[in-house]
């Protein structure tokens, strides 16, 4: 099902034919409208009229998250400021947000894209959509919010948090879908779990959305058992509007990344050259229909690579991978480069692990890995407990190739997330 067949199966040359004529346009705007841009493209010596292909994007400058900092609030406008009608912010660890300008053109394109994305899922108009992100600055919610209005079908703008009103809201209002967060989800399932609650018999519900943050295959395999509903993976990051940049078909074998609003480039972080497709690099995105304010070859700092091949779905858009992870996630214990991800799919996929986990950095050469296992585990036997202990450091010491420290916790000791979960705690003077 499709919610516009002629652009979702296009053919490649087509398709190419549209993003240069997008590109060029893109680049002609900024060149015109945004100082900022106009002296990058003066720095290399760049006209608008120079790039006649795709491949001469490689030419251009890249935009990263620092630029869009030093640019805040309105510097990288393309349109006068009268024309915006919505801002959203992301804000990083440090310093000022990143503020992100939409007009009304970019907010019904940011709808028409969820919109593709929904139904390509199998939403159909009797499908009750429980929007458990945050609502506000943040894009998450209020994005799919307008997005699934305009496949129309009913929205419950519940946001996150109170687990058991969200509870109730589903047996109330019969929801069949959910968006939120991988590590709420986790939560929820466990909540659900505690309370007797079979989702299989008590709600209706059918599939969720799940992302905002890195999440293994594991864990979904883990959440689909315990929630009984197909879960799709969802990309995207507030500089290209939030989520609906890349999304799963239903065959649930990477995302189509929408090539005819985004351009993307998949780079070697270290020496910026592409890498050849089926290879992890860092993901590079160019806005080709924004309006408000256009990004050009944009570092998202995420890694992940391009499925070669073309989709059982019909669909001639790219599929991207599962992000592995942020060029800025990675952190480095006795030497060795590790990334979240990586402890998060060996704890996900042990069985008698719980739902919820953090990795504490303590010095140079010390990891503790702080993990919750099921309540089963706590009833006196001593030696399945430890059993469980070194089946997690063995298994994760093959992963990350050092042992850490395991420390095995009851559910609920660790700080519950109803949006981004804090996995890493850095308690090193770096
Ligand atoms: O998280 C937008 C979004 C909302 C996407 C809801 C999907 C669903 P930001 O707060 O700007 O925007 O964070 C963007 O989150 O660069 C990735 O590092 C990470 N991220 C987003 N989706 C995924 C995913 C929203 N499916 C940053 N898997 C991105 C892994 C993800 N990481």
């Amino acid at each position: 099902m499709f919610w516009q067949e002629e652009i979702e199966v296009i053919s490649r040359e087509e398709l190419q034919r549209i993003q240069l004529y997008s590109l060029q346009e893109t680049i002609r705007r900024l060149y015109y409208n945004v100082p900022f841009y106009n002296q990058k493209f003066r720095d290399v010596n760049l006209k608008p009229d120079d790039i006649k292909s795709l491949e001469d994007i490689q030419r251009l400058p890249f935009t990263t998250r620092d630029d869009l900092r030093e640019n805040y609030p309105y510097g990288l406008l393309a349109v006068p400021r009268e024309k915006i009608v919505r801002l959203h912010t992301s804000s990083g660890t440090t310093g000022k947000p990143k503020a992100i300008f939409f007009t009304k053109k970019d907010i019904d394109q940011s709808a028409e894209l969820i919109a593709r994305c929904l139904i390509m899922t199998g939403v159909k108009s009797d499908d009750i959509l429980q929007n458990m992100m945050t609502y506000g600055l943040f894009t998450g919610a209020l994005v799919m919010h307008y997005g699934a209005e305009k496949v129309g079908i009913l929205v419950i703008p519940a946001g996150p948090g109170n687990t058991e009103r969200q509870i109730a809201l589903m047996q109330d209002f019969g929801s069949t879908c959910l968006h939120l967060t991988p590590s709420y989800a986790l939560y929820l399932a466990e909540v659900m779990d505690s309370k007797g609650i079979v989702p299989q018999r008590d709600l209706s519900l059918r599939r969720a959305y799940l992302g905002a943050e890195p999440y293994s295959e594991e864990t979904r395999i883990k959440l689909e058992n315990m929630l009984g509903i197909d879960i799709y993976n969802s990309y995207g990051l507030s500089e290209m509007n939030g989520p609906g940049v890349a999304f799963e078909c239903k065959y649930k074998d990477g995302m189509h990344i929408w090539e005819d609003n985004f351009l993307i480039e998949v780079l070697d972080p270290d020496t910026d050259e592409p890498v050849p497709e089926g290879q992890e690099g860092e993901i590079v995105l160019t806005t080709l229909k924004r309006e408000g304010m256009p990004l050009l070859r944009y570092r998202t700092k995420d890694i992940a690579k391009i499925i070669p091949d073309t989709c059982r779905c019909g669909r001639t858009h790219k599929r991207i991978s599962r992000i592995f992870g942020r060029v800025d996630d990675m952190f480095i214990v006795r030497g060795v480069n590790i990334f979240p991800q990586q402890i998060e799919r060996v704890l996900m996929g042990i069985k008698g692990v719980a739902q919820n986990y953090q990795i504490h950095l303590e010095a140079y050469d010390k990891m503790t890995v702080k993990v919750e296992i099921e309540q089963d585990f706590f009833d006196g036997n001593i030696e399945k407990l430890l059993a469980l202990k070194s089946r997690i450091t063995e298994k994760l010491k093959s992963e990350i190739l050092v042992t850490p420290q395991v420390e095995l916790l009851e559910p609920g000791t660790l700080p519950i997330s109803e949006g981004k979960a804090q996995r890493v705690i850095d308690n090193r003077n770096l």
